[in-house]
């Protein structure tokens, strides 16, 4: 029983990992925050230990037969120490979200008041969103970019910080192209006697390998997940100052969290170690350039880009400028096998589910080693879409280009074509 395999035990399941392996096999991923794990990273989250609790942390656990854990969990605290140049670390917590959770309610009493990036401009749910835990356990007030530089104003933050006095200011961004001055925001933070966090989920690849000012020496707490440019398992950790150590990981568990996800720590720790080689900081050397170059083509197909271009991994298309809504230009490019998501520019009239942009990222077609001269055919072919968003035929051909494009740089080969012998 134990050892049939899936496509035996459930092949509707089976099926969808075969169809989902094609799809992103085939299809351009230009979802900012996504990319393609190694194999190690694969392996290691689809092991044994899953099987494995381990409530605690290494060498003080709730359970026993933790000695292999505690090996796998220092390492990956070790290690994001080491690439960040951290005092501590906490590696448990299972996403973004809670490793934002972690870091407002080590310091935080409900009621305090935040003040965090506005989610319209750039910011993130977490950040203290209406609809979002954040949003309803503290006071939240909110900055954003500047209306003709669509850049974050820091003046005006340190304008907004001085009137609402917030016991927390939170820094960091889900769709915003341009260099964060960590430093300035820190400064801002000091007047106002405020902690800083910075959620580096999108930039954490970039911030690792110095190609963007780390928050670090600046923040109280700095909050990532390990999926997006760091290229490891879906997952959050936080990083922090020595100070807050103690809070830090007794708020992880047991404040939010039970057991940690002890395969997916693994492969946090797996990611951590590519993170360390020559290869990882020309990975994302690459990534940047290719955003400069994908966003310089679609401008130059005549659509605007928000605040003109981009400094790292991501770009806004305001298409609306163009008489369509982010929701159709998605539309349209999934059916030519372009995947991009729809989302608010600066100063959006259009809802979130309609928006008036969309956002283009690089880390993604960068892992499979495209380069400039790929990002300009992807640029050419968003703009045929784009300009004819109701023409099916015209999808089908570029349908066609896209998977001629992509069969040229394979990903994850070998099960790719595993799949094809057992789907049709
Ligand atoms: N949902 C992620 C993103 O796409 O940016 C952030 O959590």
């Amino acid at each position: 029983m134990m050892d049939r395999p899936l496509h035996e035990v459930d092949p509707e399941i089976a099926e969808t990992i075969v169809l989902e392996t094609r799809r992103q096999a085939e299809t351009l991923e230009l979802i900012a925050s996504e990319n393609f794990v190694s194999e190690a990273v694969l392996e290691a989250m689809g092991s044994v230990f899953t099987n494995k609790y381990a409530e605690g942390y290494p060498g003080r656990r709730y359970y026993g037969g933790c000695q292999h854990v505690d090996v796998a969990e220092n390492l990956a605290i070790e290690r994001a120490k080491k690439i960040f140049d951290a005092e501590h670390a906490n590696v448990q917590p299972h996403s973004g979200s809670q490793a934002n959770m972690a870091a407002y309610m080590a310091v935080l009493e409900p009621g305090d008041k935040i003040l965090g990036m506005d989610l319209a401009h750039g910011g993130h749910l977490t950040h203290g969103h209406p609809l979002n835990f954040s949003g309803k356990l503290y006071q939240v007030s909110a900055y954003g970019v500047d209306r003709e530089s669509e850049q974050i104003d820091y003046d005006a933050v340190a304008e907004v910080a001085q009137r609402e006095r917030p016991k927390m200011i939170v820094c960091g961004a889900s769709a915003y192209s341009r260099i964060i001055q960590f430093d300035r925001l820190a400064e801002i933070a000091r007047q106002v006697d405020a902690y800083l966090m910075a959620d580096i989920a999108h930039i954490a690849g970039m911030v690792a390998v110095g190609l963007h000012p780390s928050p670090v020496p600046h923040a109280d707490f700095v909050t990532t997940t390990t999926h997006k440019t760091l290229r490891g398992p879906r997952g959050g950790l936080v990083l922090c100052k020595e100070e807050h150590q103690k809070a830090l990981d007794r708020i992880v568990m047991p404040g939010i969290q039970g057991g940690p996800l002890v395969h997916i720590i693994a492969a946090k720790a797996v990611c951590l170690q590519e993170a360390q080689s020559p290869d990882f900081k020309r990975y994302q050397e690459q990534i940047i350039r290719n955003a400069g170059a994908l966003a310089a083509k679609v401008q130059e197909e005549g659509f605007r880009i928000v605040s003109g271009g981009t400094d790292n991994h991501v770009f806004l298309v305001d298409v609306f400028s163009n008489e369509i809504t982010g929701k159709t230009a998605e539309e349209a490019l999934e059916k030519a096998g372009i995947t991009v998501n729809k989302n608010a520019i600066p100063f959006d009239t259009h809802r979130p589910l309609v928006t008036s942009g969309i956002r283009i990222g690089t880390p993604a077609v960068t892992t499979r080693t495209m380069k400039e001269a790929e990002m300009q055919k992807i640029g050419e072919l968003i703009g045929k879409v784009l300009r004819e968003v109701d023409n099916p035929q015209l999808q089908q051909e570029v349908f066609e280009e896209v998977k001629a494009l992509t069969a040229r740089f394979p990903l994850y080969a070998q099960r790719l074509s595993m799949s094809q012998s057992s789907v049709g």
